[in-house]
């Protein structure tokens, strides 16, 4: 199916070590997708939806012990233990490629191979990066499907030698002699790898069949392998939304915003702003590629051409847009279904169904105690479907960026925006993100964690080399042309728990402050930990925010910052002598900030 002997021969090696009865070049096309949607609809992985509400749809119910990314089971298998850093699970490449060679050795037994060749980004832009799936799971390719672009145009474009990621693939789960029924959701949960050697851009994934631990493109390839891959060739790949923001008659800006996983991307990348006449438009709700263009300023691609977001929480209320691109040609995972063939989860309506299917295929009533969706349910749906991407969301050029938003879950602390001083300073607020855990991952949440750039569980190396390249890309570039950096909140609350910014679409109030800044056209104040929003700059016309919770939403709270500078020091430690000088005088400016007199 292809001249590439480089394709050609790793196939070769996968299919002597897997064992898989059949190979089967996916080509991308709808056809594909039909074909294999209805033979997961054989193997009771996913039922139909009622066409009359969701044509061309589908709904997957896991494993339960399948059903996050599993960051514990994440590694990282460079060379040096050293490069892999604090922040990531690190094995030795040989240790790591003889354990998996046991366990992918006929792992496929039964099943067909899928090689599905995608791109990263418009088939070629100079932004963006080929990879090859082997995988032996059709979900993943109805998936990836959707997720990137796939297929034989991403082949041809390939060529005889171009370069790719290799990622392999197996739920883990080997049909044996004689033939058992498959299950509905293979998975081996016990013996969950999912691994990347930076290094020769490959990733081996083993055991899960979960979004992050099994769609290649996206985490492992797109930040855990792309992030080395930025640092070797001087760009950026990150965790972030690409938005489109016009002012009234004015020049559309674009902006890109880091928060870590569940905490309202795709709802801030599909906003509707409540200030009359200003334009939002969504190019990415995840990941964010930019490279420097010739004109010294940087640019940036969505490397993925669909969204896999969280479904619990998303309504017609909170994300009109979102709700309206999943109308049709969708895959939901872990919502549970009605009695009329469509999908549910909480926070969908007000009022949940009187009975229901719940994701764990049990009955569910409103009182049965239990919640009907899986927290991290998702859905998984074209971007081209969604009734404000950006004309431009494709263009292979990218799209130039004004801006950058930093931001976390924090009850208390943060502001609702701050400016940094300069990129240096920006960065420091990058390294600083803490955020409160969400169910997007395995662990408590709640509990407050450190998640630098939001790529604490995604950056491919050394994370105090992260930052040093993002300090040296600042260093190389025309200050006058580099993005301006912010820090946001859109979650502080009060002591009774209430938030005190209503958030979604008002958060258009935040941007209109942004985007004027960077016209040069809105007031700050300098405060110790950066650049505020005076209190005539915020728009704040026709929303209801009570007056002193505005004071609070717009205040540097020194005391708060000073107890939090103890935390802030032990998780710059973690990084010992990687963590860059200027960070750590960032750090002692702060402080010697918040101490002087006001
Ligand atoms: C995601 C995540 O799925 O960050 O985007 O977990
Ligand atoms: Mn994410």
């Amino acid at each position: 199916m292809t001249l590439h002997r480089g394709l050609n021969e790793w196939l070769e090696e996968v299919v002597a070590l897997c064992k898989p009865d059949a190979v089967r070049w996916c080509d991308g096309s709808e056809g594909e997708f039909r074909e294999l949607c209805r033979l997961m609809m054989d193997t009771g992985t996913l039922v139909q939806l009622n066409p009359t509400y969701r044509p061309n749809s589908y709904l997957a119910r896991s494993d339960p012990a399948d059903t996050a990314r599993v960051e514990d089971r994440t590694f990282i298998c460079c060379e040096k233990e050293s490069d892999a850093g604090p922040t990531n699970h690190w094995e030795a490449p040989d240790k790591m490629r003889a354990r998996l060679k046991e366990l992918f050795s006929g792992c496929m037994r039964g099943r067909t191979l899928y090689v599905i060749p995608y791109s990263m980004g418009p088939v070629g832009s100079h932004i963006a990066k080929i990879g090859v799936q082997l995988t032996d799971s059709p979900y993943v390719v109805a998936n990836m499907q959707i997720m990137a672009r796939v297929g034989s145009r991403v082949l041809k474009y390939l060529g005889e030698d171009g370069p790719f990621v290799r990622g392999l693939h197996s739920v883990g789960h080997p049909l044996a002699e004689p033939r058992q029924p498959d299950l509905s959701w293979p998975c081996n949960a016990q013996n969950k790898y999912i691994c990347h050697f930076p290094e020769t851009r490959e990733i081996l994934s083993f055991g899960s069949g979960y979004g992050g631990n099994a769609l290649l493109g996206k985490k492992c390839h797109a930040l855990r392998i792309a992030s080395a891959q930025a640092r070797d060739e001087g760009w950026l790949a990150e965790h972030m939304l690409i938005l489109k923001i016009t002012p009234p008659g004015g020049k559309a800006h674009y902006v890109c915003a880091a928060f870590p996983s569940a905490c309202g991307k795709t709802n801030l990348a599909m906003l509707i702003p409540t200030l009359p006449h200003w334009k939002v438009e969504c190019l990415g709700d995840d990941i964010a590629w930019m490279k420097f263009g010739a004109d010294g300023r940087l640019y940036a691609i969505n490397p993925e051409a669909g969204f896999f977001g969280v479904a619990p929480g998303t309504s017609y209320e909170t994300n009109y847009n979102a709700m309206r691109t999943l109308d049709a040609n969708c895959i939901f995972t872990n919502c549970a279904l009605t009695p009329g063939g469509d999908v549910w989860w909480e926070g969908m309506t007000e009022q949940p169904p009187l009975k229901l299917v719940d994701w764990l295929r049990r009955p569910w009533t409103p009182d049965c105690g239990r919640t009907a969706a899986h927290p991290n349910a998702r859905f998984t749906a074209p971007a081209r479907q969604c009734p404000v991407i950006a004309d431009d969301w494709q263009d292979p050029r990218g799209v130039p960026v004004s801006a950058i938003l930093f931001g976390g879950r924090r009850a208390s602390v943060m502001p609702l925006v701050n400016e940094s001083f300069d990129w240096r300073h920006g960065t420091f607020l990058g390294s600083i993100m803490s955020s409160e855990r969400t169910a997007a991952a395995t662990g408590n949440v709640g509990e407050l964690r450190f998640d630098p750039f939001a790529m604490l569980p995604f950056c491919g190396y050394h994370m105090g080399d992260y930052f040093a390249h993002w300090l040296e890309l600042g260093r190389q570039a025309d200050p006058a042309k580099l993005p301006r950096i912010y820090y946001v909140n859109w979650f502080r609350k009060n002591e009774t728990g209430k938030f005190l910014w209503p958030g979604y679409g008002e958060n258009s109030r935040v941007l209109k402050w942004i985007i004027e800044r960077c016209e040069g056209r809105a007031q700050a104040v300098d405060t110790p930990i950066g650049r505020l929003p005076t209190r005539d700059a915020l728009d704040v016309d026709g929303v209801e925010v009570d007056p002193a919770d505005l004071e609070v939403l717009l205040n540097c709270n020194r005391e708060a910052w000073l107890k939090d500078l103890p935390a802030i020091r032990k998780h710059y430690d973690r990084f010992g002598a990687r963590l860059p000088g200027e960070l750590r005088e960032e750090l002692e400016a702060l402080d010697r900030r918040l101490r002087e007199r006001a």
